[in-house]
């Protein structure tokens, strides 16, 4: 089951350049960041709003650290923007299973390393209206990001 919008990720050239935008435009801080080598990511978490599940909504700032990651791949080819919406769950692979026994498919066979220690699996935004779709299950018990 999903019960929240975990985050909305973007493609930046410049991490610490939307860093600043988002904070003198709309206030936002930094909560955590990290590089995730597998993913090829330099990323920034937002905190926005609590959830009622206990977690939170965040955006999430990806910068490519190489050429041929999915995100250095989206900004050449689309420029900066919406890269992606993540849906939150206490189960990811129950999650994926229930959106790939309705004919959409998985990009992983099984959850990989996400955010925090957080296991991640993607839909195919072409099974998804257009919209690239990861699922997102928290590492700890209180299922929030650190
Ligand atoms: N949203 C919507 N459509 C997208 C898309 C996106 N983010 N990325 C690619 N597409 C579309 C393209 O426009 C293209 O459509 P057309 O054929 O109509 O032009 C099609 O999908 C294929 O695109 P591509 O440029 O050839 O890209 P790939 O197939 O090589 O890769 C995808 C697409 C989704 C498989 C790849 O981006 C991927 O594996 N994503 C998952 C991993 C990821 O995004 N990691 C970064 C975030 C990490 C995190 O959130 O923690
Ligand atoms: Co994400």
């Amino acid at each position: 089951m999903i019960t929240r919008i975990d985050h909305i990720g973007i493609a930046c050239r410049d991490l610490d350049a939307s860093i600043e935008f988002y904070r003198r435009a709309h206030g936002f801080e930094v909560v955590h960041s990290e590089v995730n080598e597998e993913q090829g990511v330099r990323e920034a978490m937002l905190r926005i709003n609590g959830t009622d599940d206990g977690a939170a909504s965040y955006l999430q700032l990806l910068e490519p650290i190489r050429d041929d990651c999915a995100i250095a791949k989206y900004l050449e080819k689309h420029g900066e923007g919406v890269h992606h919406i993540a849906f939150g769950t206490a189960d990811v692979v129950a999650a994926t299973e229930a959106a790939t026994s309705t004919g959409i498919r998985a990009l992983y066979p099984a959850p990989r390393r996400g955010t925090s220690n957080s296991s991640i699996n993607f839909l195919h935004p072409k099974d998804c209206h257009g919209v690239l779709t990861e699922l997102v299950q928290a590492a700890d018990p209180a299922d929030a990001h650190h």
